[in-house]
């Protein structure tokens, strides 16, 4: 069995979280655990259609994943988000949206050099070059959660080592 959760993955363009986090959703659907992975590419486009990358608009858009991933908690899903979500205000109200035991959040670390680097869309290019306003790490803040539940640093760690961390986590928190 298992308890839901919000397992929140927080960290810069290109750092990783989505990455992690899809393969962190395949091992728990492997135990055929209910899960539910919320990203860009089914909230931006759809619920959150009508908000751009405005510091209010990024509130606006980490308080309602944050209702969401309650919802899905609601169901007994253990629901995991990928967002740059670079306020720490607003990844408290997260946090506050569900009970104490039930969100854990993960700083996916990562280097500004590397994230540049990576740059796997080509947005660090274009916003250097001044053609995105507000991107994040280059003309738009990322605060660094002061006490994440776990730090991944996906310069250092692979992917697999990643992934089994977080699932330690998860089952010394009695979440599977
Ligand atoms: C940051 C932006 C921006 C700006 C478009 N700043 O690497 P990606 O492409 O796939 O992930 C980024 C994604 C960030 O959306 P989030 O909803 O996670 O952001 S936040 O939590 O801050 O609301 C990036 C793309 O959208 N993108 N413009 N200006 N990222």
């Amino acid at each position: 069995g298992h308890r839901g959760a919000v397992v929140w993955f927080t960290g810069l363009s290109g750092s990783g979280k989505s990455t992690l986090a899809n393969r962190v959703e395949h091992e728990l659907f492997k135990r055929g655990i209910h899960t539910y992975l919320l990203d860009g590419d089914n909230i931006r486009t759809g619920l959150n259609s009508d908000l751009g990358f405005s510091a209010a608009d990024r509130k606006e858009n980490i308080r309602r994943i944050s209702e969401v991933a309650g919802l899905f908690v609601d169901s007994n899903a253990i629901v995991l988000t990928a967002f740059i979500s670079p306020f720490q205000a607003d990844r408290e109200a997260a946090r506050q949206r569900v009970a104490d035991d039930e969100f854990f959040e993960i700083y996916v670390k990562c280097p500004l050099e590397v994230c540049e680097k990576r740059d796997p869309k080509g947005l660090y290019k274009k916003a250097l070059a001044g053609q995105i306003t507000a991107f994040t790490g280059i003309t738009s803040p990322y605060e660094e959660p002061p006490a994440p539940d776990l730090i991944i640093d996906t310069s250092e760690q692979r992917l697999e080592e990643s992934t089994q961390r977080v699932m330690d986590l998860l089952e010394k928190n009695r979440v599977i």
